[in-house]
């Protein structure tokens, strides 16, 4: 059987190390894919050179010409510009719209089959309109936001628990963005629900609050200290999660920016929800009971995703 087929469009600090990733778990052949003149064609190569030492079988190229990407399985887009400190993910919005029509025709007409996993921020506004402007079937397109979103929570709450992060299972809901929703009544340390486990450990609840808040503004907290750029490990490992569990048809439930009708009160939107991913993409929404708090976060943050599509409808007459 042929190796699988990954092309990554955007080969910088997330698309390196994607590529890096997908290569040393042979997840496939890897295509790079850039504007910028040499840069995808000289991270393949020195990857490629990693090959002999970590042991893995991957043919990595880099490319600026999307017929490169024809016939790829998995298609992750980390096309545009990310944030500088002082920045909102909300004010790349204009700029990395472009690009997604740009992106999106190249995936249309060269690869129409993949599965494709946006990276790119303001996320759930970008995911949608790289679905309008591909043209995909809504279940082979899908955001990343809130595996990472997830893990940051899982990060913070084994540090204040000294537990393991392999028993934390947290949860994160809505738009990757500050109105994004950790949800606490779904989270829990091995099976027991966190705010149980917090009185067991003796954890105020305003504590969990901090926590809460810090995993809200975690993306915030990484750009402000790299002062050029945001975080690439954490999103790529994320990435590569969902990647996997398309490739392997793993049906696993992840937290992921996926078109949503009908379910959470929402009508044709792409926001943060547990769905399940296997060989036929996204293959259902998993609709949870909410506390009333819980459902009107969540309404906070899908309203300001609905105000970003408003906007790209405004910038592009073709996605009104
Ligand atoms: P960066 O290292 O700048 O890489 C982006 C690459 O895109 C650059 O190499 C550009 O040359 C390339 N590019 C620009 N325009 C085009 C185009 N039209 N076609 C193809 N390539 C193009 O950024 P990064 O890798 O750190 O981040 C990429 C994106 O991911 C940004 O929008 C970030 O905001 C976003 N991001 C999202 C998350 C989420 O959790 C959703 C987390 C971290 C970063």
């Amino acid at each position: 059987m042929a190796r699988k087929k990954i092309a990554l469009i955007g080969s910088g600090m997330i698309g390196g190390t994607l590529a890096h990733l997908a290569a040393k778990k042979e997840m496939g052949d890897i295509v790079l894919f850039d504007i910028a003149e040499g840069m995808p064609q000289g991270k393949a190569l020195d990857l490629s050179q990693c090959g002999p030492i970590e042991g893995f079988d991957a043919k990595i190229t880099g490319t600026n010409d999307y017929a490169d990407i024809a016939g790829a399985d998995v298609v992750i887009v980390t096309a545009g510009v990310p944030r500088k400190p002082g920045m909102s993910r909300d004010d790349l919005l204009g700029i990395n719209l472009s690009v997604m029509k740009a992106v999106g025709e190249g995936i249309k007409n060269n690869c129409p089959d993949a599965f494709v996993i946006c990276i790119t921020n303001p996320l759930d506004a970008m995911v949608w309109a790289l679905r309008e402007f591909s043209g995909l079937p809504h279940n082979k397109v899908v955001g990343m936001a809130g595996v990472l979103d997830s893990a940051r929570f899982a990060t913070f709450l084994a540090w204040e628990f000294d537990c393991s992060v392999k028993d934390v299972n947290a949860f994160v809901l809505g738009g990757h963005g500050d109105t994004m929703v950790p949800v606490k009544s779904y989270t829990t340390i091995n099976g027991i629900p966190v705010d149980d486990y917090a009185k067991i450990k003796g954890v105020p609840e305003s504590r969990l609050d901090e926590i809460v808040a810090r995993t809200r503004a975690g993306g915030g907290e990484i750009v402000k200290l790299l002062g050029n750029g945001s975080a690439y490990y954490a999103p790529a490992t994320s990435a590569i999660a969902m990647a996997e569990a398309y490739l392997g048809d793993q049906k696993r439930i992840l937290p992921s920016a996926s078109y949503v009708e009908g379910k959470y009160g929402l009508d044709g939107l792409y926001v943060g929800v547990p769905t399940v991913i296997g060989a036929g993409g996204c293959e259902d929404v998993i609709e949870i009971e909410l506390s009333d708090e819980e459902k009107a976060n969540l309404k906070v943050s899908t309203d300001a995703v609905e105000e970003l599509l408003e906007a790209c409808k405004g910038l592009d007459s073709s996605l009104a």
